[in-house]
C-alpha cells in the first residue's frame, strides 16, 4: 500500500498551475486554492471582472472593460476620467464681440451693441434703413450712425429745418420768412432789398 509518495505524502494540488498567471494558487490537504491577482475573479480566476459594472462612466458615457481597470468614452461635451466634467467650449473665445455663456456641449455669444451672429463676428448696419431724412448721407459707426445732413436741414436724423432767420439777416426791421435752405424779407415802408437793405426814392 505505502508504495508511493502520493498515498502518504502531501501531493502538490498547484502543480497542474490551475490558477495559470492571473492568481497565487494555494496548496491544501487534497485541494487547492486561487487568490486571485486584481482583476481576476473565479476559484481559478478565470474570469476577468468587470469594472464597469458599478457604472463609474456619468453622463451617459460609455463604459470600457479593461484588464483591471476601465475607461469611459464620454459623450460630447462631458470630459475627465468619469466623464464628470463639463466641457467650457467658451475656452476657445469664440465670441469676437461679446460674451460666452457655456452651455452643454455648446455656447451661447450674448453680443456686445452693435454686433450680431453666433459668434457676434457681424457689425450691425445702423444705417439700414435709412435713418437720415430730407437727403441726408449716412454713415455706419459702431452701435451708431452719422447723417451727413443736406444743406438747410439739422438734427441727429436731419430732421429739423435750419432756421435761416437766427440771428435775423434783414435790415431796418425788415421781417424774416425762414424757408427751405433760405429765407425772404418783407421789408417795412421805404426799404426794399433782398435784406431790406436799399432805401426807396420817394418822388415828389
Ligand atoms: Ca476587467
Ligand atoms: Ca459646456
Ligand atoms: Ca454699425
Ligand atoms: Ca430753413
Amino acid at each position: 500500500m505505502r508504495n508511493g509518495d502520493s498515498c502518504f505524502g502531501n501531493v502538490n494540488e498547484c502543480s497542474s498551475n490551475p490558477c495559470s498567471t492571473r492568481g497565487h494558487c494555494n496548496n491544501l490537504q487534497n485541494a487547492y486554492s486561487c487568490t486571485c491577482n486584481p482583476g481576476w475573479i473565479g476559484t481559478r480566476c478565470q474570469t476577468d471582472f468587470n469594472e464597469c459594472s458599478s457604472g463609474p462612466c456619468l453622463n451617459g458615457g460609455q463604459c470600457n472593460n479593461l484588464q483591471n481597470a476601465y475607461s469611459c468614452t464620454c459623450n460630447s461635451g462631458w470630459t475627465g476620467t468619469r466623464c464628470q466634467t463639463d466641457v467650457n467650449e467658451c475656452s476657445s473665445g469664440p465670441c469676437l464681440n461679446g460674451a460666452c455663456n457655456n452651455l452643454q456641449n455648446a455656447y451661447r455669444c450674448t453680443c456686445d451693441s452693435g454686433w450680431t451672429g453666433t459668434t457676434c463676428q457681424t457689425e450691425i448696419d445702423e444705417c439700414e434703413p435709412g435713418p437720415c431724412r430730407n437727403g441726408g448721407e449716412c454713415e455706419d459707426k459702431v452701435n451708431a450712425f452719422l447723417c451727413d445732413c443736406q444743406s438747410g436741414w439739422t438734427g441727429t436724423t436731419c430732421e429739423e429745418d435750419v432756421n435761416e432767420c437766427l440771428p435775423n439777416p434783414c435790415d431796418h426791421d425788415g421781417i424774416c420768412n425762414n424757408l427751405q435752405n433760405a429765407f425772404s424779407c418783407t421789408c417795412v415802408n421805404g426799404w426794399t432789398g433782398t435784406m431790406c437793405e436799399e432805401g426807396k426814392y420817394i418822388c415828389l
